[in-house]
């Protein structure tokens, strides 16, 4: 792994300043879910949130339904959750 995972003391300050994503413990992670007007404002974003992820290279583990969309992000090369997540966590919640 080319990246190490936060240990829980950095998890916790970084956490503050993204106070709507939790940490999801059995995946490793965090979490946050969206909800929109409608499908197409919810696919809308998640187009947006792709742009992004290839422009880090960096990629969600996501879902949607209808008007919603829940976004998982995790760093498979290190095993948890890293600063890659912060940083695109921080880029998704300036697109809201
Ligand atoms: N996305 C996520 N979420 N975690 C990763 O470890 C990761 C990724 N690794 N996108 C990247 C791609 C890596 O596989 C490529 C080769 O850079």
């Amino acid at each position: 792994a080319a990246i190490s995972p936060l240990s829980e003391a950095e998890r916790s300050a970084a956490l503050q300043d993204l106070p709507q994503w939790t940490y999801d413990k059995d995946n490793k992670g965090i979490a946050r879910s969206f909800a929109f007007g409608n499908f197409v404002e919810a696919f809308g974003f998640m187009s947006s949130v792709a742009l992004l992820a290839e422009k880090a290279d960096h990629h969600p583990e996501w879902s949607n339904v209808y008007n919603r969309v829940e976004i998982l992000l995790t760093t498979h090369d290190a095993g948890g959750l890293s600063e890659r997540d912060i940083a695109l966590a921080k880029q998704i919640d300036a697109l809201i």
